[in-house]
């Protein structure tokens, strides 16, 4: 079996599957520090074995009296110095390619609640108006085969494959945080405040993320669930969410006689 990517596995080490190119540049920045770490680490380690078996008081018996040696002190400066422009040139790289997308091709805005996240679309219209939906965990009792305790939804973020996606973060109530490991996101979800990341993903699948600030009893029951299908499937999907085949005459006239641009229609499945 395949393993599956985009989730949490029992005793897994180390990341997630990198699913966006955001998270590929942060496995390799991840990889680029261990690799910094274990080396110092083991010099120091090294460092100390030497000392302490060279200048140990039965080999060593008189001290050393100096205090100073200018080529070492130069060389404990510029050996780091270099180090860190080793790390800080792909990590401030990496920062600037986090923030925001050079060519957005769509773009969706999540919307923290306590506790649950909604949806916009606002390249996407229904019957004139903003498109949005509710996006609740479903409880332990109701789980289907298959689906995963504390991380599906009812309703999930349906993206396009290889398409860049601007992601618009906002909350309505509290601090709230949109983080999904697999993509390398996690962005504060601030009332008032937008904040801006973006993600593009390459193979279709279920990338699952929670909210990851304290906001309050059910913070750990807000999951968020990035479903990508292919773009055929994505503008069947959002067809079939924009457009409801059937409606009441009345209800059609009754909209576009009042005009009201402002009223938000809510999606939900299962309700
Ligand atoms: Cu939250």
């Amino acid at each position: 079996m395949a393993q599956p990517s985009g989730q949490p596995l029992p005793w897994q080490m180390n990341f997630q599957d990198a699913a966006s190119p955001v998270m590929e540049g942060l496995h390799d920045m991840h990889n680029l520090l261990l690799y910094i770490i274990a080396g110092i680490a083991l010099v120091v380690f090294l460092l100390l074995g030497y000392i302490f078996y060279k200048f140990h008081h039965r080999r060593h018996p008189a001290p050393i009296t100096f205090t100073h040696n200018t080529t070492l002190e130069v060389l404990w400066t510029i050996i780091p110095i270099i180090i860190l422009i080793i790390i800080g040139i792909p990590s401030v790289r990496l920062l600037h390619k986090m923030e925001a997308p050079i060519n957005a091709e769509m773009t969706i805005k999540a919307v923290g609640h306590q506790w649950y996240w909604s949806y916009e679309y606002p390249d996407a219209k229904n019957e004139g108006q903003h498109f949005e939906f509710d996006s609740y965990m479903i409880e332990e009792k109701d789980l289907k085969p298959g689906q995963l305790r504390l991380l599906d939804v009812d309703n999930p973020m349906v993206v396009p494959i290889d398409t860049t996606i601007r992601v618009l973060i906002t909350a309505a109530d509290v601090l709230h945080s949109f983080a999904v490991p697999s993509l390398g996101i996690k962005r504060d979800a601030v009332p008032g405040r937008v904040n801006e990341t973006w993600f593009s993903i390459k193979k279709p699948g279920t990338y699952y993320g929670q909210c990851s600030e304290l906001c309050g009893a059910k913070h750990g029951f807000m999951p968020i669930a990035v479903k990508a299908v292919s773009k055929e499937d994505y503008q069947e999907w959002l067809k079939s969410k924009t457009m409801p085949e059937t409606k009441p005459k009345e209800l059609l006239n009754h909209q576009e006689n009042s005009k009201k641009g402002h009223v938000i229609t809510r999606h939900k499945e299962n309700a």
